[in-house]
């Protein structure tokens, strides 16, 4: 350091010439250069201002932090006569303060002119500090030396906030029991979560009564369930049909009929069960119209037990069906890369057995091979659902305290004692008080229970703990929210879950209130107000905005909520008209794409397109905010236009022949426009992939390429080339450029060129093509999958770790890999070095197509690698 130098510019000599560079860098705010001299063993305390103080009257908290980390002293004066809780105080450093007390620093010294910490805060206002300190137990009647206490000097300076706590705290006396509120206890605050899902009429509903039921109440269960089973909608009794896949494909009905009394919306029920405890109870109704909103409600818990219900009353090929679309949907809600333990248990649950052949040991026990063997094939189609248990519980739901019921109980109780470890020391004394809190919170807002998070901490501070800070509360809220107590989103807090689940949403997204919503889905709130009138509009119009059901916009002065939803406008004729003569031309271009789920998973876009239609409503208004107002949007049923300038583009949702979903995106743009096209497609393709995170980030995604000749020649039905064609046509040869594809419709090849980059060679420089990309690049579910498939061991060995060999690894680095908590094949996956092309290369090799397969479907076909924003 040039001493010189900084003497001769700095203002107050006094302040800089004696400094060390570790003073220098810590008022300078050069974090790294702290962290270096730490590292170099300097002083940390060379005075008269050490660095801590200095750091701290520049508000450079990080510093601050390091320092204190390092050891540096936290008890000595600087020049000013301030300890570093002084400085923090006057600044509001609430981070600073908060360490300084958990570090035990005396928080009662008084500066040089007579002022305690507690007076600093209370002078300058920091009211948050003023709660850490007392929480941290700093005397409130502390005087300072003109024998004046902080809530008068609180007063004094206006801040009658600050004076009001403390004198709370000084009049009830219970300054110490609301801080001890706030440590954590050694005891686990565990709430398990039992979620339900299956297809309407398999026996939801009938389990959690049965499972909430007494001994009494079993005994008239029964006979009312007697009453009521010939009203179950279901096919005959006929287990001996054939597994027949092909025919019934998709004979996922997801209607309700029969004369009972189908769920609305997610029923959620806080359940006390013998030997296992408090226990949230979720069931999901099995009706289409809700499974929109299911995402907020399925997030992955390691605190959870999830069934899936299917009859024994219904075919095999019915059966396996039903579970295969629920594992699926249940998959696709959760992100694919967390550790399996992360997860919480998934369990299949066979119902109506007392309706099938089976015979019951004497135990209780029904055997029925056929629930094992509908397992079975389910595994063998999904080889990959984490914490999926190996045996079914097969039931009558109406039968509760049976050995079925007991089985159940079990679980839950192995998964209690399991999850216990991992939560203890998470209980507070304010979680405690807030539970028994809610009850009266609810009651008071009972017509309409959702508050802002501040209008919550509010309340909370006032009726609970005055002490807790917002830090507090917001660690409160995320226990409260998995426990399914209060459910959190954006910053709303809704307080009766049940009300959000039954009431609220149950109603909102029921076939009735769909038959009678506005065709094209857009309200005002006061035609919202006139067709739901249990509650107030705005606010619920605010909380639907917030689980992105609708998108508020301002037509002209007026504010208009969309909801895709409850568009049911048909389709228009001439969308997308062939005479149009900017597209007619011989330059003008045409492309598009086709976005599939995998062979063997059905109807798993339906859910999700309103909320693409969202996003792109959305993305509309962003650039209109921009004043990009070129863009425009018109949405109907199941189908978006999106036109930029002199671009058009489609977004739709189609059916094939075989009941099979996808996402089709056509775009088109004028002579010259093929650079315009690849980007806006882009663009359209990261709105899509927004709504697809949000909404089902396990979700594994096929992009297929329509034939842009014959879009161009509007012809009927396309071709579209499927992804694994294209990438292994790219991975056998010598230049990606060289690669055509041959479209038996027209009997001509098409280039990748036409495919992927509109006809423009120079877009080339801008892509990456997949089979060079890294295996990280891989989206999460993909690498889910490949665990399923190369986790086990194999006959002949082909698993992980022949492929870690065959991609290079060497000896020392595949045992590294070989750990027991969690799979092989993901670490292998995020740790090896290698293209996705060599990956492909390996898994062919070991003959192990199953998985080529999953990963030349799957795998990007390209990366853009620079953006032009058009
Ligand atoms: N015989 C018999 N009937 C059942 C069983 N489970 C449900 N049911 C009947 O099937 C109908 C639909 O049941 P419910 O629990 O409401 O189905 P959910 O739509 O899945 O909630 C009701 O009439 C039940 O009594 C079962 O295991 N055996
Ligand atoms: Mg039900």
């Amino acid at each position: 350091m040039n001493t010189s130098l900084s003497r001769g510019c700095s203002y107050s000599p006094r302040e800089s010439f004696e400094y060390t560079a570790l003073q220098f860098a810590a008022r300078r705010g050069s974090l790294e250069q702290v962290r270096y001299l730490i590292e170099s063993g300097t002083d940390l305390d060379t005075g008269p201002d050490p660095a801590l103080h200095l750091a701290l009257r520049k508000q450079n908290t990080a510093i601050a932090h390091v320092l204190l980390h390092a050891g540096a002293d936290f008890e000595i004066k600087d020049s000013h006569g301030d300890y570093p809780i002084h400085i923090a105080c006057t600044l509001g450093l609430l981070d600073v303060v908060h360490a300084l007390c958990a570090l035990g620093c005396s928080v009662e010294v008084l500066t040089a002119k007579g002022l305690s910490p507690l007076h600093l805060a209370a002078k300058n206002g920091h009211i948050h500090v003023v709660r850490c300190l007392c929480a941290a137990g700093c005397n409130i009647d502390i005087r300072n030396s003109d024998n004046i206490r902080a809530d008068i000097t609180a007063l004094k300076y206006g801040h009658n906030d600050i004076a009001e706590l403390l004198d709370r705290l000084r009049v009830t006396g219970q300054r110490d029991t609301l801080a001890r509120q706030l440590v954590p206890t050694s005891k686990p605050a565990l709430r398990l979560n039992l979620r339900l899902l299956g297809h309407c009429g398999v026996g939801k509903t009938s389990l959690v009564k049965s499972l909430s039921a007494g001994l009494f109440g079993s005994l008239f269960r029964r006979s009312s369930s007697l009453q009521s089973n010939k009203s179950r909608p279901s096919s005959p009794i006929n287990t001996q049909i054939e597994m027949d896949v092909t025919s019934r494909q998709n004979s996922l009905s997801f209607e309700s009929s029969g004369n009972y009394q189908s769920t609305n919306g997610i029923s959620v029920q806080n359940m006390d069960i013998s030997n296992v405890g408090e226990t949230t109870v979720w069931e999901f109704s099995g009706q289409e119209n809700y499974f929109p909103i299911y995402h907020h409600f399925l997030w992955p818990s390691p605190h959870s037990l999830t069934l899936v219900l299917f009859s024994l009353e219904d075919s095999p090929s019915i059966q396996v069906q039903q579970v295969c679309f629920w594992l699926n949907f249940l998959l696709a809600r959760q992100p694919a890369d967390l550790p399996s333990s992360e997860y919480g248990q998934v369990m299949l649950v066979a119902t109506h057995v007392d309706l099938t052949r089976a015979v019951k040991t004497q135990n209780g026990e029904w055997i029925c091979p056929d629930a094992q063997k509908t397992l079975e094939t389910v595994r063998k189609i999904i080889p990959h659902v984490p914490n999926l248990m190996s045996s079914v519980v097969i039931m009558d739901t109406n039968v509760p305290a049976s050995y079925p019921f007991k089985q159940l109980k079990s679980t839950l109780a192995e998964l209690k004692q399991e999850c216990l470890q991992q939560t203890v020391g998470t209980w507070t004394g304010l979680l405690e008080a807030t539970l028994a809190w809610l009850n009266s919170l609810q009651k008071d807002y009972e017509q309409f229970p959702v508050l802002s998070r501040s209008t919550f901490s509010e309340l909370l501070r006032s009726q609970v703990n005055i002490l807790a800070s917002d830090h507090h509360i917001q660690e409160l809220l995320q226990q409260l929210h998995f426990m399914g107590e209060v459910f959190c989103v954006q910053d709303l807090v809704v307080v009766s879950v049940s009300w959000l689940g039954g009431q609220l949403l149950g109603e909102l997204f029921s076939s009735d209130f769909f038959l009678h919503a506005r065709v094209t889905g857009v309200y005002t709130s006061e035609d919202f107000q006139a067709s739901f009138n249990q509650c107030d509009a705005l606010g619920a119009l605010d909380l639907l905005e917030a689980l992105d059901v609708c998108v508020q916009c301002d037509i002209e002065g007026e504010i208009e909520y969309e909801f895709p939803i409850y568009n049911h406008v048909e389709t228009l004729e001439g969308l997308w008209d062939s005479e149009d003569p900017r597209y007619a031309s011989k330059g003008s271009q045409y492309g598009g794409l086709r976005l599939y789920t995998p062979p063997g998973t059905y109807h798993q876009f339906k859910s999700i397109f309103p909320h693409i239609q969202v996003e792109l409503r959305r993305a509309i208004l962003a650039n209109y905010s921009n004043n990009d107002s070129d863009m425009d949007l018109y949405q109907w049923h199941l189908g978006s236009k999106l036109c930029n300038t002199e671009l058009e583009s489609l977004i739709t949702l189609e059916e094939d022949e075989v009941a099979l979903q996808f996402i089709e995106i056509k775009i088109r743009g004028p002579n010259n426009s093929s650079q315009y096209c690849f980007y806006f497609l882009e663009q359209i393709m990261q709105t899509i992939n927004h709504a697809l995170l949000r909404v089902c980030p396990g979700l594994l995604i096929e992009k297929h390429v329509l034939s842009p000749l014959e879009l161009k020649r509007h012809s009927e039905g396309p071709f579209c080339y499927p992804s694994d064609i294209i990438t292994t046509a790219m991975l056998e040869a010598e230049s990606t450029l060289d690669v055509a594809l041959y479209n038996p419709n027209v009997d001509a090849q098409e280039t990748i060129a036409q495919l992927i980059m509109f006809s423009d060679l120079d877009l080339a420089g801008n892509i990456q093509w997949g089979c060079a990309l890294r295996i990280q690049d891989l989206a999460p579910p993909i690498k889910l999958k490949l665990c399923g498939l190369l986790d086990p061991p194999e006959r002949h060995g082909r698993d992980w770790c022949l492929l870690a060999l065959r991609l290079g690894l060497c000896q020392d680095k595949i045992a590294a890999l070989d750990s027991q908590h969690s799979s092989h094949t993901m670490r292998l996956l995020t740790t090896a070095d290698c293209s996705i092309g060599a990956l492909i290369t390996s898994l062919h090799e070991l003959d192990r197509l199953d998985a080529a397969e999953v990963v030349l479907r799957s795998a990007p076909i390209f990366k853009i690698i620079e953006h032009v924003s058009v």
